[in-house]
């Protein structure tokens, strides 16, 4: 950060008589965003990953079961999307999930 910004983020903007006139300051930069996708493989239990869709992502049954079989076809999906903190423990979650019940099933991230 400059020597200016840091004057300006410290210091209220002031007038000539010293009064604050600023209202309000510009908006801060958003974070970058990640989706989470579901890659297929040919040995998790397709009930084991609609589970996992509804227990990680939140998905309600009927858009788990679109979910898991546009995995099954397309060789991944989007489960949601996510800051980076957020979507780094969804990818951990299925991962250890999965390997806990002995299945290869994986995620990954991708900046969107
Ligand atoms: N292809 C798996 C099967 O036929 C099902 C499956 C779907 C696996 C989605 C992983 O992310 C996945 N049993």
């Amino acid at each position: 950060m400059s020597e200016e910004q840091k004057k300006e983020f410290l210091e209220p903007l002031e007038d000539e008589r010293g009064l604050v006139v600023e209202e309000s300051r510009p908006e801060l930069k958003k974070p970058p965003l990640y989706q989470v996708l579901l890659l297929n493989d040919d040995y998790t239990p397709m009930e084991f990953v609609v589970e996992v869709l509804e227990m990680i992502f939140g998905m309600d049954r009927p858009k788990a079961t679109r979910i898991m079989l546009e995995v099954h076809t397309k060789g991944k999906g989007r489960c949601g999307v996510f800051t980076y903190e957020i979507a780094e423990t969804k990818v951990a979650q299925v991962g250890s999930y999965a390997q806990q019940h002995q299945h290869p099933l994986l995620s990954t991230l991708e900046e969107v």
